[in-house]
């Protein structure tokens, strides 16, 4: 008969390389000795380290997918999955920074850039001394972005864009603005911008009083005649399939974080049930807790085996967007529901900021609704199965 371990009920170990389990071992010990220790501050205070951007750049941990030339690590999608459930092992909002960072970011330059974009912008982002955010959400278009406002119009030289993104992660400290406008040159269809820091009309309020992702820094892109030159297009893609096909990669990355996330919550609410005692035995020694237990474990162990499955796809340039959709929403769902037992399951200490449970629990609350909400993906896989578009 084969072992059994808990903590890995599948043996996910043995199903990955030996440079995937470096990588991962990598941002394990880089979280949890860098970021582990400034977390609970960072969040009371909500306040964001932009040095945290270059410490991850120099452990390797920004685009690992990009190849070398550009300064990534040509890694796999497993790999790039196994750093984002490191990182959000400690924070949800720390694997935003990364993710934005890498697949928001850096993709579509890779993907959709010309070569001179290339090498102007990846080696700087794949470092961290260049900050990125991607800028499609806008006050009037969430879940419905092709119902976006922001406006490109040609000029003799280039194109001005005029428009205002919302709810961008880390626009207030960023440098480079990957954002999404609709080109009046291109028959109103949407196109992507680099934009940079400093160019005249563009400000980057913060969003203050975030009660969730608050050691993420989110902000507004407000462009009032924003002039740029033709090479700030990005050239090669149209349509909404440009942001989507960046989406499709932070959205996997998103399953494996939020499985990092429930992992830390069970672990705290399993050593928490093994130490405390009422009623005259350990809390873990109930069935009701135990129940839960196994419950978390349950969808962990098969969320994670889904996202692995889904990455390997991804690397071989086989994986379909609503594969991402399916573990997109069925991991950011079960890690929500895992950290508000664990917080139950932890009584009056499960609101303290010192278990760090809570913390989990409402990062989590962002975590479903962006990247399109639990309800938007379900609508996603009901067209899939129907054929019959649910959304208008
Ligand atoms: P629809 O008609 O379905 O598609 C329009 C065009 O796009 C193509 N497409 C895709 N291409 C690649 N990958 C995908 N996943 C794609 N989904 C669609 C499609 O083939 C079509 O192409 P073409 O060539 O025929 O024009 O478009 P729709 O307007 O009906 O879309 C509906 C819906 C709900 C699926 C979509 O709008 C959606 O996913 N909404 C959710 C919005 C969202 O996810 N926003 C995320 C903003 S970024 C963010 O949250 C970052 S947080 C990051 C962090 O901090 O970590
Ligand atoms: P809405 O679209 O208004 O949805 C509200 C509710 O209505 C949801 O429950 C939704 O499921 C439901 N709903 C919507 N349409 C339908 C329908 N057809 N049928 C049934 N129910 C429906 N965006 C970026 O572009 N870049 C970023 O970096 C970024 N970072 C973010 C960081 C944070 C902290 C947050 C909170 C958001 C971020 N977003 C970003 C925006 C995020 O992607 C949007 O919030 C998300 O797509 C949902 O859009 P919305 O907030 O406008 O909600």
């Amino acid at each position: 008969l084969g072992r059994f371990d808990w903590t890995d009920p599948f043996r996910l170990e043995d199903q990955l390389s030996e440079e995937e389990r470096m990588l991962r071992d990598g941002a394990r010990a880089y979280a949890q000795e860098k970021l582990q220790p400034r977390v609970t501050q960072a969040y009371r205070e909500e306040s964001t380290d932009p040095g945290i951007f270059a410490e991850m750049g120099s452990m390797g941990l920004l685009g690992v997918t990009v190849p070398e030339a550009y300064g990534g690590l040509g890694a796999s999608y497993v790999a790039y999955g196994l750093i984002a459930r490191e990182v959000e092992r400690v924070d949800s909002g720390y694997r935003s920074m990364m993710s934005v960072q890498s697949s928001l970011v850096m993709y579509p330059i890779y993907a959709y850039g010309s070569e001179a974009q290339r090498r102007k912008y990846l080696p700087g982002l794949a470092a961290g001394t260049l900050i990125g955010c991607f800028g499609l959400t806008e006050p009037d278009a969430g879940s419905d972005p092709a119902g976006m406002k922001t406006v490109a119009r040609k000029t003799a030289d280039g194109y001005v864009l005029n428009g205002a993104k919302m709810w961008i992660s880390n626009s207030p400290i960023a440098d480079v603005f990957v954002v999404w406008a609709k080109s009046e040159a291109h028959g109103g269809k949407i196109r992507g911008f680099v934009l940079e820091k400093g160019m005249a009309g563009l400000t980057t309020p913060k969003i203050a009083g975030k009660l969730s992702l608050r050691a993420s820094i989110t902000g507004e892109i407000v462009m009032s005649d924003v002039a740029v030159g033709e090479d700030a297009l990005l050239p090669g893609v149209e349509g909404l399939k440009g942001p989507f096909g960046c989406l499709n990669r932070a959205r996997y990355g998103i399953s494996w974080g939020v499985l990092g996330a429930a992992e830390f919550c069970m672990q705290a609410a399993r050593q928490y049930g093994l130490d405390r005692k009422q009623f005259g035995k350990p809390l873990a020694q109930t069935q009701l807790y135990q129940l839960k237990l196994a419950n978390m474990m349950t969808d962990i162990s098969l969320g994670l085996q889904a996202s692995l499955r889904v990455g390997r796809l991804l690397d071989e340039a086989n994986a379909a967007p609503e594969m991402i959709s399916i573990i997109k929403r069925n991991n950011c769902g079960k890690a929500l529901e895992a950290a508000r037992h664990a917080r139950d399951m932890h009584g009056g200490n499960g609101i303290q900021e010192d278990y760090q449970i809570m913390r989990h629990m409402v990062n989590l609350e962002t975590v479903n609704t962006y990247e399109g909400t639990h309800d938007v993906h379900a609508l996603i896989l009901g067209r899939a199965i129907t054929g019959l578009q649910a959304f208008f």
